[in-house]
């Protein structure tokens, strides 16, 4: 048997405003009885940062303490006693599995906010309480959630809360530009949250299963929050106490669509770009409480007219239609054909190799000049 593949604890010594940073490690094939398969960090008031890790078919634990928290946390474990901040991006975690809440990871926090972005769960599992990808609990601040990947995770516990991602918290809980496919529990597939305010915009929702919400699950049984649910693609969204009626949240909804078929380029496989024509392209709101500069993979995220749903932003120049930035749009990215690589009209015979279109750039391939 394997044991947990790393652990620091600095409870036991004053943290004086250090920090403590993962960064570039792989995790894999750690089993621990207890919380953290993989790794476990525990501290009072220092700030833990993961970045660009890779957590593998980790597995956390019943202990016989049985404590709590036990077996939460497979890939990472992540608690701040204290005022510490918890950030996890740029990581994946694939195939991890715990018997506690947080198949992927698990992040308990007293007084600091949690940010998770730009991260891959794939394929996690939870036998416990709540999300079998990531779950966070800020017991007093708030938690971020944006441009993850959350893909075939499942909760099997007999609350089973979450199959994508479970998070609790006393503050707000943002969830932006996030693409959920395929993950199931029997109470919500994509999300379950619970906090005094909830703002989901601008995620993409496919595939998921829930007994009792597909994508979305909200609590306003132990707490009262107020909800925004703008511009997401998704087919179900339900409040604890049964309502599954988005038009029941008033003007603190739209822009959302409901049952549509998003065109993912090859979700089964991995590949979660916006085909051609998706209904998600240029659909999602600028109001979302945070908008970060990129896309999941680093592209720019405000491209045409609006930014895409979900966690990628398609390219808008050569996608064949003129856009806020462009002088034109010929459907591709090449050079010298009276359109450029960067969608800007090319005067015949002062472009540089090839033939200058052939003087007739301007009708070649539709492209249009705006004046
Ligand atoms: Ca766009
Ligand atoms: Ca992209
Ligand atoms: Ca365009
Ligand atoms: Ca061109």
């Amino acid at each position: 048997m394997s044991d947990q593949v790393m652990s620091l604890d600095t409870t036991m010594v004053p943290d004086l405003g250090a920090d403590i940073s993962v960064q570039g490690m792989t995790f894999e094939d750690g089993r621990f009885s207890g919380s953290g398969g993989g790794l476990s960090v525990t501290t009072e008031d220092a700030d833990i940062s993961v970045a660009d890790c890779a957590f593998t078919k980790n597995q956390a634990l019943d202990s016989p303490a049985s404590q709590i928290y036990d077996g939460g946390g497979a890939g990472a474990f992540l608690f701040a006693n204290g005022n510490g901040d918890v950030s996890v991006s740029g990581s994946a975690f694939i195939d991890n599995e715990a018997a506690g809440s947080g198949g992927a990871m698990f992040a308990v926090l007293v007084n600091g906010d949690v940010k998770i972005q730009n991260n891959v769960f794939h394929s996690n599992l939870s036998a416990g309480e709540v999300g079998g990808g990531p779950t966070a609990f800020a017991l007093g601040g708030g938690i971020d959630f944006l441009n993850n990947i959350v893909r075939e995770n499942i909760a099997t516990g007999g609350l089973g809360v979450a199959g994508g991602a479970g998070f609790f918290s006393m503050g707000a809980v943002n969830v932006v530009h996030n693409t959920f496919f395929d993950n199931a529990a029997s109470t919500a597939g994509g999300i379950a949250l619970s906090a005094s305010e909830v703002n989901v915009f601008n995620n993409l929702f496919a595939e998921n299963t829930g007994g009792t919400s597909a994508d979305v699950f909200v609590d306003d049984t132990s707490v009262t929050p107020v909800v925004h649910l703008f511009n997401n693609i998704l087919s179900e969204f339900c409040l604890g106490s049964g309502s599954c009626d988005v038009g029941a949240l008033g003007d603190n909804q739209g822009g959302n669509l409901i049952g549509v078929d998003p065109l993912l380029t090859d979700p089964a496989a991995g590949d979660f770009h916006l085909k051609a024509g998706s209904p998600a392209i240029n659909a999602g709101s600028l109001e979302a409480p945070i908008l970060l500069d990129t896309d999941f993979e680093g592209d720019a995220r405000l491209q045409g007219s609006a930014p895409d749903i979900g966690a990628d932003e398609t390219d808008a120049c050569g996608n064949g239609t003129v856009e806020t930035g462009e002088e034109c749009d010929d459907g591709n990215l090449a050079d010298g054909d009276g359109c450029s690589a960067a969608c800007e009209t090319e005067t015949p015979g002062t472009t540089t190799g090839g033939t200058g279109g052939s003087g007739d750039g301007e009708t070649g391939g539709g492209c249009g000049l705006v004046l």
